[in-house]
């Protein structure tokens, strides 16, 4: 890795580089130089990301319209030695280099119901940010990526072809899923018929794609641009309810510990809405329940589907982790059913109260 990082433009000489963070997507190590300065060196990953170049020229366009609108610190990518936005190795993989934005904090889980609302602030400030941003430049990194009833598409497609045979050990998993299928298309049938309005959104809002700043709480920094790309204001509301509001991790595997928690929901919910809630009719405001639900469902059957493919999309730590994160998503689905009418009440007085 120290090798790979030596074709970027880095600001002294690299002396280390250690694995870093949590994702599940690329291969991300913390590299060092002899001047004392940090920066994330990232493996792009090539199966889920083929179009190396329009990513890259996304995240530039994204970064730049963010700086005109005065966020700052803002995810900065750090050119090779030669001035490209990225290198490939022998293999073919693309690697890049970001500035490590210093002084933040990483949350896998919120520690209070302040680092979760800060982490609203962020995220609502970063869509309310992007409201002008012309849509129409951004490729699609991962096309329809949030299109519920296509993820439900391609589940049937896994279970159909077995490939693994472990289809018949997950038949109530399946059934789960299959149940709740006609539920899909609550969020992609508005946006076609333009109930909802199409804003160009994070999609994949999870604590640990931004960063808080370590004196005061406050938002520092949204990472992880990869699927920045036109959505629903419900997605990104949806995805960070799923992993944040959820009183367990992703892959806990003792399920008695996953439910919904109301008051980090609440707190989301405020924290959003303070920065996006304006000119948010009920329509949408309405539709950041359905995002919760839908999110949390689409992982889940996600999740269902690389297991039964073998585990080919997201990086694992053990054999059935996969099928683990497939189940805290749908207990959590389920106690969301359970807590609906709340969840929606939560939102009215939201509404009511003109947050
Ligand atoms: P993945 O797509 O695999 O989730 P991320 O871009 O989210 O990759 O990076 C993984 C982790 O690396 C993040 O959760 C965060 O902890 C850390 N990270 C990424 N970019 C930065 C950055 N610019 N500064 C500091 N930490 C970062
Ligand atoms: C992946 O890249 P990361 O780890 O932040 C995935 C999300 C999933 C999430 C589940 C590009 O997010 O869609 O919701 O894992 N990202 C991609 O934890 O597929
Ligand atoms: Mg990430």
């Amino acid at each position: 890795m120290l090798e790979q990082s030596k074709r970027f433009a880095l600001e002294g000489n690299p002396v280390t580089a250690v694995p870093y963070g949590n994702g599940h997507i690329n291969r991300t190590f913390c590299v060092t130089t002899d001047t004392g300065r940090r920066y994330i060196l990232q493996g792009i990953n090539l199966h889920v990301f083929p179009d190396a170049d329009n990513l890259m020229r996304n995240i530039s366009l994204v970064t730049e319209h963010l700086r005109s609108r005065g966020a700052s610190p803002v995810l900065t990518v750090v050119p090779t030695l030669d001035g490209r936005p990225y290198d490939r190795d022998e293999e073919g993989r693309p690697w890049r280099v970001l500035e490590f934005i210093e002084g933040g904090i990483c949350l896998e889980r919120a520690e209070t119901e302040n680092d979760f609302y800060q982490s609203a602030v962020a995220f609502g400030r970063f869509q309310r940010m992007l409201r002008d941003f012309p849509a129409a430049e951004l490729t699609e990194t991962i096309p329809r990526f949030h299109d519920t009833p296509k993820r439900y598409a391609d589940f049937r497609k896994a279970v159909q072809e077995d490939r693994m045979g472990r289809a018949a050990g997950v038949k109530e998993e399946i059934a789960f899923a299959l149940a709740r299928e006609s539920e899909a298309d609550s969020i992609t049938a508005k946006l076609k018929n333009g109930t909802l309005p199409l804003r160009v959104t994070h999609n994949d809002t999870k604590l640990n794609n931004v960063l808080l700043d370590r004196d005061t709480g406050e938002p520092l920094c949204v990472i992880d641009l990869d699927t920045v790309m036109p959505g629903a204001a419900a997605y990104d509301f949806g995805d960070s309810i799923r992993f944040g509001a959820n009183t367990a991790s992703e892959d806990e595997k003792d399920l008695s510990r996953v439910s919904l928690s109301l008051p980090l929901y609440e707190a989301y919910a405020r924290g959003f809405l303070s920065e996006c809630g304006e000119g948010m009719g009920t329509e949408e405001l309405m539709s950041l329940r359905m995002g919760a639900k839908l999110m949390t469902l689409e992982n889940g059957i996600r999740f269902l589907a690389d297991y039964l493919e073998g585990d080919v999309y997201y990086s694992i730590s053990r054999p059935e982790h996969n099928l683990d994160r497939c189940h805290t998503q749908f207990r959590l689905v389920a106690d969301m059913e359970r807590k609906w009418d709340a969840m929606g009440d939560i939102l009215l007085r939201m509404k009511k109260a003109g947050t």
